[in-house]
């Protein structure tokens, strides 16, 4: 692995401690995020495990990413959970008996028998499978695996091209913060401000349970969680203005990476991928057009319903950096405001953190709101990798392992100080960073 990480010995155990935690979060057929915490099958998530589980073993990765797909639904959506039968009611919520997908979400096509949540999360899928595939391609062909998986993951994206451009501008939309997994950034704020909450009698948050509060997001922003899915539940998971639908700049950009995944993919099949790569610019067209903010040199999310762009800059507006073919002063622009005083990156921070430093809203230890995330982090790592920022990549990179490694692989940690945050033993902290060890 040449210049990563050194010395040996500290990539030796480092690579040791998250193969150990990857182990200990694996049922069988995929991989819980935290036995405690999350202890079902976490849409994104599993997609940022495939990425690390490939350099231990490709056959799990795919495995991992095949038992997602399984609880596709028929419209194409990915639920952003799958629930383990084995797992009582009390442990998460909101539990299956909440969702009713075998039920509401019939019209929809949801699976007969397996639980899941009726929304989604970002489309990390199709880049997951691509990197998965790559790892080691002979076995890959020998299952067939990306004959199998190409056509569902075509699906998911039609679904979120065609049934979610509430917008109306080319764009997918999220109806719910649970959707884009950052889920109480300020930047909801104001278009979450419209819902009403739900009582707070009217549900128990089994998560206070083994997170402290004031790391967690509030009883009121959990009403408006609670709210919004259950609406979007009594009317059959059909998608159409609710009550929140927002554009925002990281769903789209992993949407853009997916598909020039896509594209990869089709090839290695013998089709042609051109169309994809096409769409793929078309997508990257309408986000810079959309969600651009010369003034702020950032990203913002569009409140689709409000009409406005969300004057909060959160960690997602910078994350487009992954996209390969962005216009050059943007990629400048982006690596300008990640290093300078809303995020601190080699300068106050050791990792970017979720939300602006100089936010009315920052918290550093408060969930969505200004802590540092480990998938966040690896993307901008990849961003910056991908367009020649080498430097600043390896240096961030670097930052990265030392944190995981001295965090325990903890969910989220304070971005001055490293101090975790949230569970321990967290699966997508332990798998991107063995991702980086490679
Ligand atoms: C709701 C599992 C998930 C992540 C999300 C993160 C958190 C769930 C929760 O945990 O969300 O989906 O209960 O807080 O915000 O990004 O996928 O790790």
């Amino acid at each position: 692995a040449g210049a990563v990480y050194d010395p040996g010995v500290r990539a030796g155990s480092l690579h040791r401690g998250a193969a150990e935690v990857l182990e200990g979060n694996w049922t069988g057929t995929s991989t819980v995020p935290s036995r405690r915490l999350y202890p079902h099958q976490w849409s994104w998530d599993s997609a940022f495990v495939a990425i690390g589980l490939r350099h231990l073993s490709p056959l799990r990765a795919q495995t991992e990413l095949e038992t997602l797909l399984d609880a596709q639904w028929g419209d194409g959506r990915i639920p952003h959970i799958v629930f383990n039968p084995s797992v009582p009611l009390e442990a998460y919520f909101p539990s299956p008996d909440f969702w009713r997908s075998s039920t509401a979400g019939r019209a929809a096509g949801a699976p007969r028998t397996t639980q899941t949540s009726g929304i989604v999360q970002p489309p990390v899928h199709a880049l997951a499978a691509w990197l998965v595939h790559r790892s080691d391609p002979g076995l890959s062909r020998a299952r067939g695996f990306l004959s199998r998986v190409y056509p569902r993951l075509a699906a998911w994206h039609r679904y979120l091209l065609h049934r979610r451009d509430l917008g109306g501008g080319g764009l997918a939309s999220v109806v719910h913060p649970w959707e884009q997994g950052m889920d109480n950034s300020p930047a909801w704020d104001a278009p979450l401000s419209r819902v009403t909450p739900a009582p707070a009698r009217s549900f128990r948050r089994a998560d206070l349970d083994h997170g402290a509060a004031e790391d967690r997001p509030t009883d009121l922003d959990y009403g408006r969680y609670v709210r919004l899915a259950a609406d979007y539940r009594d009317g059959g998971y059909a998608d159409g203005r609710g009550g929140f639908a927002v554009e925002d700049p990281c769903f789209n950009a992993l949407l853009i990476a997916s598909e020039h995944a896509l594209a990869r993919i089709a090839a290695e099949l013998g089709a042609t991928g051109t169309a994809r790569d096409a769409r793929a610019e078309r997508l990257t067209a309408a986000l810079v057009e959309r969600l651009w903010d010369p003034a702020q040199e950032m990203f913002l999310c569009r409140d689709v319903i409000g009409g406005a762009l969300v004057p909060e800059r959160g960690v997602s507006g910078l994350l487009p950096l992954l996209v390969p073919g962005l216009p050059r002063e943007i990629v400048s622009a982006l690596v300008r405001t990640a290093h300078g005083p809303h995020f601190g990156l080699g300068g106050t921070t050791r990792l970017v953190p979720s939300y602006d430093l100089l936010g009315e809203a920052f918290d550093p230890h408060r969930y969505w709101r200004g802590p540092a995330w480990f998938n966040t982090n690896w993307m901008l790592e990849r961003g910056l990798r991908l367009h020649g920022e080498l430097g600043r990549a390896d240096a961030l990179r670097t930052a990265l392992l030392e944190t995981a490694g001295a965090s325990g692989f903890a969910e989220y940690v304070d971005p001055y100080t490293g101090e975790p945050c949230g569970a321990l033993g967290f699966s997508w902290t332990a798998a991107l960073a063995l991702d980086l060890l490679h």
